[in-house]
């Protein structure tokens, strides 16, 4: 039974709103991050913010349940409060290429109306390779080869964009809503990448015209269980496969630098600044970080969900000496930044029984998570000589968690573009010979951190202890250790 609840409507009319934000990346996030601000700022202060929302490889039969449903879908906010739901009325048009075929997408890029191209494509969605696109990358050459018809989503902005040029229209925003570190530049980088070699004066009229933002988005939004859907099914009385159950907070820190205006979101809470990549490393290093430490070392001890590993004294004091002690050291924040407050704030979010956040869920794409959230504070005290060794039990949880079995010997599932190396190693390897074949992995560890003897020795340590007494005892260990050591 849903405690106490409320269901608000948006008071605007969908049909008076024009397309004027294209968002590719239809995932929960999305829904429940900022294509709810674009809901909130035409209720707050008018407008005509209207959303075409995209998907590219799965997902389609989900955007036909979308226009079925006239294109309204519900955010629910949980917590032991309550429950506070809103349907969202700003989703102009669906689109998907399977059905909608390929030219649909990169045509209503050229269209007139088009202001904003915003973006959760997940890290792995930019095809990058240290800071510039994978030209290697098998989706990116064949983009190259038959542009028309690109697979990729970079691929499909830059031929939206080669189509827009053509129509003699003006630039547009590409605001990525990714969590990647300097995200606005590494976007720019990917769509550049893949301009350039195609046409230099194409990448010249987008340097010229585009604007790529860096932003730092917050919000946890597991993806819908089925506990999450009965419990919209209850409040709205029928079924909603586009809704969602999230977290009531909500952050969106922006860099205010767009082509052609945005939505008034800063009316409803959004962030602008010149300099938002302060802001992202302590979401990246801080929330992230210490998510994917209790993802890998959590699901091998056997939790579940975060709001598990929260209701555990030992992950609940490991995950906040974490940003305590090895994150937040290596940030530099504006003053008016308390992290002491921003990490007490981020337990009291993980401990939210009524998000099923799974562990498993986020232990995905670590390949493309662990630079940003792990390794880069980790580099950073290595060099001023600070303590790093819950950070190694995190890097070591996940070397053990790829193995692809928890320490009951269940298996886990491995979902990463790397889950193939990292089998094949696990089949022929373990221990020391195991942990220097991972840390030889370029794409993920950066050749000087690998190389530097105090990571390898300490990283192996951490290896060997979590294996041998699990993740839960070295958690233990390492934290008696550490007030031993006071
Ligand atoms: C999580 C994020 O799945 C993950 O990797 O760490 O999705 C996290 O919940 C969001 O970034 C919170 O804003």
């Amino acid at each position: 039974m849903i405690k106490k609840h409320s269901l608000a409507q948006a008071s605007y009319d969908q049909s008076a709103l024009k397309t004027r934000i294209l968002h590719i990346g239809f995932g929960a996030f999305a829904r429940a991050h900022p294509i709810f601000y674009t809901d909130l700022a035409n209720e707050a202060s008018g407008g005509d913010w209207g959303v075409a929302v995209a998907r590219s490889n799965s997902g389609e039969a989900l955007l036909s349940e979308l226009d079925a449903a006239g294109r309204f879908y519900t955010v629910a906010e949980a917590d032991d409060a309550g429950l506070t739901a809103r349907r969202v009325a700003c989703v102009t048009q669906t689109l998907h290429p399977l059905r909608d075929g390929s030219d649909a997408i990169p045509d209503l890029i050229s269209g007139a109306d088009l202001r904003i191209i915003s973006l959760t494509i997940t890290e792995k969605g930019y095809c990058l390779a240290g800071g510039s696109l994978d030209l290697d990358h098998p989706l990116v050459q064949h983009d190259l080869t038959t542009p028309e018809t690109p697979t990729t989503t970079i691929g499909t902005i830059v031929e939206g964009l080669q189509r827009r040029r053509s129509a003699g229209r003006g630039g547009v925003t590409v605001l990525t809503c990714d969590n990647l570190p300097s995200n606005g530049v590494m976007c720019r980088n990917a769509v550049l990448g893949m301009a350039l070699a195609r046409d230099s004066g194409l990448a010249d009229w987008i340097t010229e015209t585009c604007r790529f933002p860096s932003t730092m988005v917050d919000r946890i939004v597991p993806a819908l269980d089925s506990a999450a859907s009965e419990t919209l099914r209850e409040l709205l009385g029928h079924e909603d496969p586009n809704g969602i159950l999230c977290e009531p907070f909500r952050q969106w820190v922006i860099e205010d630098d767009f082509a052609c205006g945005r939505p008034d979101w800063a009316a409803i809470g959004a962030e602008m600044v010149t300099d938002v990549e302060p802001f992202e490393d302590m979401k990246l290093r801080m929330l992230n970080g210490a998510h994917s430490f209790l993802a890998y070392l959590g699901a091998l001890h056997g939790h579940a969900t975060i709001a598990d590993c929260m209701a555990d004294d030992v992950f609940r004091e490991a995950a906040y000496r974490l940003m305590m002690t090895e994150q937040a050291p290596t940030l530099s924040m504006p003053g008016t930044v308390d992290l002491n407050d921003y990490a007490s704030q981020l337990i009291k979010r993980f401990s939210n029984s009524k998000l099923h956040h799974k562990t498993t869920q986020i232990a995905m794409d670590g390949s493309q998570k662990l630079p940003q959230r792990l390794l880069a504070p980790c580099a950073v005290n290595l060099e001023q000589g600070r303590d790093w060794s819950l950070t190694a039990l995190a890097i070591a949880g996940w070397a053990r968690y790829v193995r692809g079995t928890n320490e009951t010997g269940a298996p886990v599932p491995v979902q990463d573009p790397m889950a193939g190396e990292f089998a094949q190693l696990a089949a022929v390897q373990d221990g020391r010979q195991y942990v220097e074949s991972l840390l030889r992995l370029d794409q993920i560890f950066d050749p000087k951190l690998a190389a530097h003897s105090g990571f390898r020795a300490g990283v192996l340590s951490a290896y060997d202890r979590v294996a041998a007494i699990g993740a839960r005892s070295a958690l233990i260990e390492t934290l008696v250790l550490r007030m031993d050591g006071q």
